[in-house]
């Protein structure tokens, strides 16, 4: 290894100094990797030690991340024969407008090829467009990770990231080689270290609570072995064992938002706009995709785009309410393709276990997939009685690798695992014309125990969305400050 981090010093891959990085973080060290296509010895070499980094990876085709990686994955293919596919980076404007090129199965499984990575994001682009057309992605192969999340990131998608080299591992070998000084050394890992710690930091300086919160007696309980307390998003993902929760319940802590927004609308532009504006402020964005005037696939990926920009998640309010075998069409299937995009979507419980069955069938066994069950709807004369939910929660609890908690108007499940999603909110108590009834953040976060608010008119009426979206969030998040640390 040390003689190939000393070919990419050389050829200047490896730059040390100040540099100003993408997101206006001033980086001690810069990598650019792209370099390598001019030394073809050193291309082919480091292509084999990729190949060699993913011997443990099963996999029948390899993609290369655009642009660095293709040659990369082209060696690889060509050397030991294994087909490659290429991922476009924009769909032709004429032909078939294919985004992946090359021959491949249903289901067959494909190794990502990326030269570096810093927070996973263009790995996780390419793994989402592969697995939009059905191919499997669990492993991706990088000649450097900078070791700034984007290993942990990729492992929540289920992407197993092996590397050939660390940027700790460079640096050091380059000091015991003299070619830079111990001080840069230092820099590089404190760099590292404080990129990750600035990440945990900012997670528990926005957590919220104005004063330390005391685990004590009155303020936790057991619940299956586990101690929590009563309310904290932030121990709730610690105990979580579905991806999708701890996922949201991680967005909720660290943006400081228990806000989803419910994106009725009828344009696609629309949507993405409010998605793009309100993004930052929101844990999840709820859609009717059924109801955009103008859909088409390109929507949804635009809005996976944002999403991951944002880092929010996509909750699509489908309510299925089928048999199972008709869910599972209706999930994966038809226009929509839901399962390909929408990391949550909900169901009634009134078919019965066969409907989970049906939509967990149609994941395909993804395990960043999930179901809320409407256990209480927040119309006026609506059917769900005490009996009914009660049926609903133990539904949920039989089925928790998939179900991950409910709609309802107020806390239903003493699970700290289950989120409790509540629509009808709007910043003053009320109710429409159509049976509507609407609470207030506070009501529903600290009086009814629930952890997300869905917020839909409240917001999309308004003449100013992004005062009220931030108005809306603010209430709630106050709502839950003050349940917490009572
Ligand atoms: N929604 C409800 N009540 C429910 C369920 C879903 O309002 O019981 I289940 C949806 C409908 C709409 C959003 O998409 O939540 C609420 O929108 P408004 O905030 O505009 O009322």
């Amino acid at each position: 290894m040390k003689e190939l981090i000393l070919k990419l010093f050389e050829i200047g891959a490896l730059k040390f100094g100040q540099f100003k990085l993408k997101s206006g973080m001033i980086s001690p060290v810069y990598v650019d990797l792209r370099v390598i296509i001019s030394y073809p010895k050193l291309l082919a070499e480091v292509s084999e030690l990729l190949w060699a980094a993913s011997s443990k990876a099963e996999y029948s085709t390899v993609c290369g991340v655009p642009y660095t990686a293709l040659p990369m994955a082209t060696c690889i293919s060509v050397s030991h024969s294994i087909p490659m596919l290429i991922r476009r980076k924009e769909a032709k404007d004429y032909g078939t407008k294919k985004m992946v090129e090359g021959y491949y199965e249903e289901n067959s499984k494909c190794l990502i090829v990326e030269d570096v990575v810093t927070t996973g994001s263009s790995v996780l682009e390419t793994a989402e467009l592969l697995r939009k057309h059905k191919i499997v992605t669990s492993d991706a192969v990088v000649l450097l990770d900078r070791q700034q999340g984007g290993k942990e990131k990729l492992a929540e998608k289920g992407i197993s990231l092996r590397s050939v080299l660390t940027l700790v591992e460079v640096v050091e070998n380059l000091c015991e080689m003299n070619k830079i000084e111990k001080t840069v050394v230092d820099e590089v890992k404190q760099f590292v270290a404080s990129n990750n710690k600035s990440l945990e930091k900012n997670e528990s300086e926005k957590s919220g609570f104005p004063f330390k919160q005391k685990e004590t007696a009155a303020s936790s309980r057991i619940y299956g072995g586990v101690r929590c307390d009563r309310g904290g998003y932030r121990k709730r993902a610690v105990l979580s064992k579905h991806l999708v929760t701890r996922k949201l319940f991680e967005i909720m802590e660290s943006k400081q938002t228990n806000l989803c927004l419910s994106a009725d609308v009828v344009s696609s532009a629309d949507l993405l706009d409010l998605a793009d504006t309100l993004g930052p402020l929101v844990c999840a964005v709820k859609t009717h995709i059924d109801i955009l005037d103008d859909f088409s696939p390109k929507v949804v990926d635009q809005l996976v785009e944002i999403a991951n920009k944002h880092n929010f998640l996509i909750f699509e309010d489908r309510k299925f309410a089928d048999i199972g075998n008709t869910v599972k069409s209706q999930y994966a299937g038809g226009a929509y393709k839901i399962s390909d995009w929408s990391d949550i979507t909900n169901a009634h419980s009134l078919p019965g276990s066969g409907i989970i069955e049906g939509l967990k069938a149609a994941s395909g066994g993804r395990k960043d997939r999930a179901c809320l069950l409407i256990a209480e709807m927040s119309t006026k004369n609506n059917l769900a009685n005490d009996v009914y939910k009660e049926a609903t929660v133990k539904m949920a609890e039989e089925h928790g690798d998939f179900v991950i908690g409910f709609i309802c108007t107020s806390k239903v499940s003493k699970n700290p695992q289950h989120v409790h999603f509540t629509p009808g909110v709007k910043l003053k108590p009320g109710k429409d014309a159509m049976g509507q009834q609407y609470l207030t953040p506070d009501e529903v976060i600290k009086n009814r125990g629930c952890d997300v608010i869905i917020v839909g008119r409240g917001i999309t009426d308004s003449a100013n969305r992004l005062q009220e979206a931030t108005a809306f969030r603010n209430a709630g998040w106050a709502a839950y400050v003050q349940r917490v640390s009572s």
